[in-house]
């Protein structure tokens, strides 16, 4: 091997050897960013229907339907409201709603009017007797922007260690 064909060589190692050094950091920036995004990234669920049904296949999404799907989603979860028609918007459940297990923030004030007060209401007239409005059991959970009335029992924010009667 001539000498000059052997630096060639020798400097091509080289610089391999430097963008593989280069590589490690970005790698792991990559690998930082995708955690980031993972912790940081909601799942968003909307619901666009006031009805109480589960039907995956009707093409609106019921409260009910979006406390479940959040449920079965891993990770925290935020229920937004885009609901036809003109507020209020009023969601009568037939029977309890489901636990919700998770972090879950659901939020009445992303219902489009919205204007300071809140215009969704949870009305539990037929619910059935001590019926729970909101059962919060476990995590970081929020509720806003939302009226919660007529439940027989309770509305449970486990965040705040608290029983809200109505
Ligand atoms: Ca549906
Ligand atoms: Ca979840």
């Amino acid at each position: 091997m001539r000498i000059s064909d052997w630096l060639r060589q020798l400097r091509r190692q080289s610089k391999q050897q430097r963008s593989r050094r280069d590589q490690v950091p970005n790698a792991n920036v990559a690998k930082q960013i995708e955690q980031l995004e993972a912790r940081t990234l909601l799942t968003v669920f909307v619901v666009d229907s006031t009805a109480d049904d589960i039907d995956a296949n009707d093409g609106e999404t019921t409260l009910r339907e979006a406390i479940t799907n959040a449920n079965l989603n891993a990770g925290a979860d935020s229920i937004h409201f885009d609901l036809p028609g003109n507020a209020p918007f009023t969601i009568q459940p037939t029977s309890a709603l489901p636990i919700i297990s998770g972090d879950l923030t659901i939020d009445g004030t992303t219902q489009s009017g919205f204007n300071g007060a809140p215009i969704v209401e949870l009305d539990g007239s037929n619910a059935g007797g001590g019926t729970d409005g909101l059962d919060l059991a476990n995590g970081n959970s929020t509720v806003r922007g939302l009226v919660i009335n007529r439940f027989g029992g309770d509305a449970r924010l486990a965040r705040f260690r608290s029983r809200w009667h109505f």
